[in-house]
């Protein structure tokens, strides 16, 4: 199904997908779209997991080489908590990772979906088996959110997508700041969605945390084409200042990655590609990403070579 001209900026693993839904050790309708970080020698994936009632929680995965040999955790690792949480009664999903170097522990936002809507739930942990909920720390509706490795001028930082009730004006990336984590304010648009016919017009949203380069943060996001035959999921670039990340210095005019492989063109949602990790090593880098909706695959990239393209299809205007 390749039918592209252009050198791909990202080269998908030829044993993709790495993890599909007979590979959980029990009942499972589908995994995907799973945070990533590096825990000790190994890469660690926490896993959207969705049972077959139609609700979604997380379970890890961990490999030496991030590639092969993943050892999944038999029994969920972390389940929605209703009774504690009534945010999380129709399940958790879509985690992204940041490791907080200064207090020895990994912050997990991971969408729960409430009642009223997808909202942004904010957890730690400091072992991958037992979580510290924060609860709610943005109302509905709202997705895709990360929080920044380091506090800028003493306050951490959170990307993330609410979607306003008139949908005319857009669904956008917001940056919103807090002393505490728990406790956020100073939203501000940071990464606007297009318009018109441009691939991330309208509706947009950060797939994995940002990446420290010494460029600038790297992020990677992903535009949301509504067709007659539904939505295509596609992915591109942007950069962000690095002492003051409300800044945005860059964002590619072309997409960088798109469903093309039949493990990304058909499945629960078709044509989706959905990353909510990846893990640098030097300049080489592993994507994690869900393929529409159904297993887990890999691509790699380098980040260099990324941050050299970026530069090359900066466009800056949203018309
Ligand atoms: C988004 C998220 C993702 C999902 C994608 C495609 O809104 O909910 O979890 O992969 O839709 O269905």
């Amino acid at each position: 199904m390749s039918d592209y001209r252009f050198n791909d900026l990202f080269t998908r693993y030829h044993g993709n997908p790495i993890i599909r839904a007979w590979d959980i050790p029990y009942n499972a309708n589908s995994v995907f779209n799973a945070g990533a970080t590096r825990v000790g020698d190994e890469t660690l994936l926490l896993m959207r997991v969705e049972d077959r009632r139609g609700m979604s929680h997380l379970t890890v995965a961990r490999s030496k080489d991030g590639v092969t040999n993943w050892k999944i955790d038999p029994e969920p690792t972390l389940l929605p908590s209703p009774h504690t949480h009534p945010e999380e009664v129709w399940g958790i999903e879509d985690p992204r990772i940041s490791f907080i170097k200064e207090e020895n522990l990994w912050v997990i936002v991971y969408v729960s979906y409430s009642r009223g809507g997808p909202l942004v739930s904010l957890a730690t942990t400091q072992d991958f088996k037992t979580f510290d909920r924060k609860g709610v720390v943005m109302p509905p509706e709202d997705k895709d959110a990360a929080i920044f490795p380091v506090r800028f001028n003493g306050r951490w930082a959170m990307l993330h997508r609410p979607v306003p009730a008139f949908a005319n004006v857009g669904a956008h990336i917001w940056i919103s700041f807090s002393p505490d984590m728990k406790h956020w304010g100073d939203h501000q648009i940071v990464v606007p969605a297009r318009r018109g016919a441009w691939w991330d017009a309208n509706k947009i949203g950060l797939s994995p945390p940002p990446l420290r380069t010494d460029r600038g943060w790297l992020i990677l996001y992903h535009g949301v084409r509504m067709t007659a035959s539904g939505c295509l999921y596609r992915l591109g670039l942007g950069l962000l200042d690095l002492e003051d990340p409300t800044k945005l210095l860059a964002r590619s005019d072309e997409w960088v990655f798109a469903p093309q492989e039949d493990y990304e063109v058909v499945g629960d949602v078709d044509k989706v590609v959905f990353p909510c990790g990846w893990v640098s090593e030097g300049d080489e880098l592993r994507l994690y990403y869900g393929g529409a909706d159904k297993r887990i695959a890999l691509a790699t990239a380098r980040v260099s070579e990324m941050l050299d393209w970026l530069e090359k299809h900066n466009r800056m205007d949203w018309e």
